[in-house]
């Protein structure tokens, strides 16, 4: 199966055929929504910031086959920050970087369009804006953003999943937009994703969240039935792409090997008359509330 594609170089709104393919796909893949200056000015300012970034300062790997990130405190209180999270393969045997620390980050997240004046114009760009209310969003709310590298050679695999694990909401209501800052092709772990596999269901397969005193997580298996992975297409992503997918669209990497990099950008929104329970793992203080466009 091919997904439909849309070029959305002068997107105004989303279309008839464009809600169709989502509502069918659980994704919908928009050619040339940011121009290529724009993801330029992001990469530029995310550089700026690995400048500043001290790589001896903390060591957190995020890694989603380990899982290592899941109880460690500086993950788990970067819902309202801008933090640096290392690749697996950045560090050999003995605990050292053992590759340039520009090119040893997986992610940075998760507050940046709230804290960092680039990354907030970014986000709050009308054109996203106008998707999410043309896919159903009565009052978005901008939760998570996430700065993604797939390094060159190093750049971790992400395993199947649903974004609504981790970022949950009764009833179900986050939406992804993940933008292309560079070309993303089978070559450098472009994204692959089940066309149809977010329906059936009305909430993900597992649940993400905190538990005990809140400084722990579990992973809880709702339905432990499989992903269809072998239904599982590429798509391919040039530079300026966003795709745009549901929370319970299943979707995962591979490992990059090549030597071209695969910066991207993603912004997870919900609705803001959607519940957001306590014990999900991103919480923001209450001088912090979300925003919406
Ligand atoms: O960019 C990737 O490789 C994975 C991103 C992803 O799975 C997500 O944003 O939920």
């Amino acid at each position: 199966m091919t997904l439909p594609r849309f070029d959305a170089s002068e997107f105004t709104a989303i279309t008839d055929a464009m809600r169709t393919a989502f509502a069918r796909d659980g994704v919908l893949v928009l050619d040339n929504l940011v121009d290529a200056g724009a993801c330029d000015t992001l990469r530029g300012h995310m550089d700026m910031l690995l400048q500043n970034f001290d790589p001896g300062a903390h060591r957190s790997v995020f890694s989603t086959t380990k899982d290592s990130h899941a109880q460690d405190a500086y993950f788990l209180s970067s819902g309202h920050r801008t933090r640096f999270f290392f690749e697996d393969g950045a560090f050999d045997k003995a605990g050292n970087l053992c590759v340039d620390p520009k090119l040893a980050i997986n992610k940075v997240g998760h507050a940046m369009h709230d804290l960092d004046p680039v990354f907030d114009r970014f986000s709050r760009q009308p054109r996203f804006e106008a998707i999410c209310r043309g896919i159903g969003m009565q009052a978005p709310l901008l939760l998570q953003s996430m700065y993604i590298f797939k390094q060159p050679k190093i750049g971790g695999e992400v395993v199947c999943h649903q974004d609504a694990t981790f970022l949950w909401t009764e009833p179900q209501s986050v939406l992804a937009l993940w933008v292309a800052l560079e070309d993303a092709t089978t070559d450098n772990g472009c994204l692959f994703g089940i066309p149809g596999g977010h329906t059936g269901a009305d909430q993900p397969k597992k649940r993400f969240r905190r538990t005990g005193s809140g400084h722990q997580t579990v992973m809880e298996v709702l339905d432990d039935s499989p992903f269809d992975e072998a239904s599982a297409v590429p798509i391919d992503a040039p530079k300026g792409t966003v795709l745009v997918f549901s929370g319970l669209f299943p979707h995962l990497s591979a490992a990059n090997q090549s030597a071209r990099s695969r910066h991207a950008y993603t912004l997870h929104v919900i609705e803001a008359g959607a519940h957001y329970p306590d014990d999900n793992w991103l919480h923001r203080p209450t001088s912090m509330p979300l925003r919406g466009f």
